[in-house]
C-alpha cells in the first residue's frame, strides 16, 4: 500500500444519524434537508460542472486571485508550513500553492469522500514524491484530530477554499474556525475564500443557471433520499428554487412540492403542501470587514487578496 495510505486517520460518520438527520429536518416548520447531502457521486459530478458554468464566478475568480498572487501568497505563508486543507475533494486547489512554496513541511487533507482522499493521495505522491502526506477521513464539521507527525513545521496553516464557509450559519462558521483556531494554537494560519456582497442579479443567476445543473444538483437530494433510504419522492412534482435573502445576505436554495402530495420515509408518511419549500442550502456572502469581526475572537487579519470587481476576496488571518 502507498506509504501515505497506510496513515490515513478515519473518523468515519455512521449511516444512521445521517437518517435521523433526514427525518428531524423534515419535521421542523420550514422543512430542511442538511447540505452534506449533495455530494454524492452524481452531486459531486455536477457541482465541478457548475464550477465552469459561466454564471458561477465564484470557482473562476478564486483561481485567478490565487495565481495572480501566488508568489505573494506563499511568501505570506513561508517556508516549511504544514497545510491543512478542510474539504480537500480531489485536491486540486491545493496544487497551485505546493508548487508555490518553499519545501512545504506536509499536508494533511481532511474529507468526508474516501475514494476522494484515496484517489487524491495516490495522485499527489506520484507529482510531489517528496511531500510528506498525512490524509484524514472525516467530517470537518465533528471534532477531530490531526495525525500524530515527526517533524517540526514553522506554522500550521489551515486553507480553505472555494466560501465553503458561506454555507454555514455565521454563529456556526465563528464557532466552528474559533474551535479550530483554539484546537491548532497560537499562530496558526488560516487562508480562507469569502464570496463578497454585490448585486443581487449576479448572485442569483450564480444559483440559477441558465442549463439548470444548479437545479438538477439540487433535485439529486431527493433521488438520494429515495435510493440510500428508500424514499418515494416523485422528482417531477417538485422544483429548484434560489433567491437572494437581502435581509440576511445569503442565497437560499429550496426544493419546492409543485402539489400536495405525501412521501413516505422509513415507515411514515410527510405531507407537503402545494408550494411548500425544503430548504437546502444557504449560501451567505459577506464584507470583508463583516467576515473579520465574525472570527475576531481568535483570528488576526493579516491579508486580502482580491478581483478587480471585489467578487471574491483570499483573506489570511492567524490566531491570536
Ligand atoms: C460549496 N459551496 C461553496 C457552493 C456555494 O456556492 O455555496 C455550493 C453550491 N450550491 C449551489 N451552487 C453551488
Amino acid at each position: 500500500m502507498n506509504s501515505n495510505l497506510s496513515r490515513l486517520k478515519k473518523f468515519e460518520p455512521e449511516a444512521e444519524s445521517i437518517l435521523e438527520e433526514i427525518i428531524d429536518g423534515l419535521s421542523k416548520p420550514q422543512k430542511e434537508l442538511p447540505s452534506k447531502l449533495f455530494y454524492d457521486k452524481k452531486g459531486s459530478f455536477l457541482f465541478d460542472e457548475i464550477c465552469e458554468l459561466d454564471e458561477y464566478y465564484l470557482t473562476r475568480t478564486e483561481t485567478s486571485i490565487m495565481t495572480d498572487n501566488i508568489e505573494d501568497i506563499c511568501s505570506v505563508l513561508g517556508d516549511d508550513c504544514l497545510l491543512i486543507e478542510l474539504g480537500s475533494g480531489s485536491s486540486k486547489k491545493i496544487r497551485l500553492l505546493l508548487s508555490g512554496l518553499t519545501n512545504p513541511a506536509g499536508y494533511v487533507p481532511i474529507d468526508i469522500s474516501e475514494e476522494h482522499l484515496i484517489n487524491s493521495v495516490k495522485a499527489l505522491a506520484m507529482d510531489y514524491p517528496d511531500l510528506r502526506i498525512l490524509p484524514v477521513y472525516a467530517d470537518y464539521t465533528q471534532p477531530f484530530s490531526l495525525p500524530n507527525y515527526d517533524f517540526t513545521p514553522t506554522k500550521k496553516v489551515v486553507y480553505y477554499p472555494g466560501s465553503t464557509i458561506g454555507n454555514f450559519e455565521p454563529k456556526y462558521a465563528s464557532q466552528f474556525l474559533n474551535n479550530i483556531g483554539k484546537q491548532l494554537g497560537k499562530g496558526t494560519g488560516l487562508l480562507i475564500g469569502v464570496d463578497l456582497k454585490k448585486d443581487t442579479k449576479t448572485l442569483e443567476d450564480a444559483y440559477n443557471d441558465k442549463q439548470d445543473v444548479t437545479a438538477e444538483f439540487n433535485l439529486n437530494m431527493l433521488e438520494r433520499i429515495n435510493r440510500e433510504h428508500g424514499a418515494d419522492f416523485i422528482i417531477e412534482d417538485w422544483e429548484h428554487w434560489a433567491f437572494y435573502n437581502q435581509e440576511h445576505g445569503r442565497i437560499e436554495m429550496h426544493i419546492k412540492s409543485l402539489a400536495e402530495q405525501k412521501v413516505r420515509l422509513n415507515g411514515s408518511k410527510i405531507n407537503f403542501e402545494q408550494n411548500e419549500t425544503i430548504l437546502t442550502e444557504y449560501s451567505y456572502k459577506y464584507s470583508i470587514d463583516d467576515f473579520k469581526e465574525l472570527i475576531s475572537a481568535s483570528y488576526r487579519l493579516e491579508r486580502v487578496w482580491t478581483d478587480e470587481e471585489n467578487k471574491f476576496g483570499i483573506l489570511y488571518f492567524e490566531t491570536v
